[in-house]
């Protein structure tokens, strides 16, 4: 996986509105929000570009450390009793335009089904 812009904002070289953070794992508000909540979820030293390329014999601990982090912030937004969406794009039609692994929390707002 090469340089993105997630790996600045987890170097600290461009600012990012970080709402959580420990060793493995970094939060922060997504720049062009699609819910009154919208966060993203990063590993900050698993370098893969989306879900294609985990496996679950090397990466079942950090997607665990992932998913605490999603819950833990979905409490401290007020989301987590309402309900929430996880998101990963993964892969050119999905959307995904940073290839750096990342979790959307969407939230905050009645989401719909199918999504776009
Ligand atoms: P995706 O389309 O799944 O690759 O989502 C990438 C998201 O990253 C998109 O919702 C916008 C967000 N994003 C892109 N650049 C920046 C940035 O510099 N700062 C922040 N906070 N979010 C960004």
């Amino acid at each position: 996986m090469g340089e993105t812009i997630f790996s600045k904002i987890i170097r600290k070289e461009i600012p990012a509105k970080i709402v959580y953070e420990n060793e493995d794992v970094l939060a922060f508000r997504d720049i062009n929000p699609q819910a009154p909540v919208h966060i993203l979820v990063i590993p900050k030293k698993l370098e893969i570009e989306n879900t294609t390329q985990i496996k679950g014999s090397e990466h079942a601990e950090l997607l665990g450390k992932l998913f605490d982090a999603v819950n833990e912030i979905a409490r401290a937004e007020g989301i987590s009793e309402k309900g929430f969406r996880v998101v990963i794009n993964s892969g050119p039609e999905s959307g995904q335009d940073v290839l750096h692994l990342h979790l959307h929390i969407l939230g905050g707002r009645k989401m719909h089904w199918p999504p776009g």
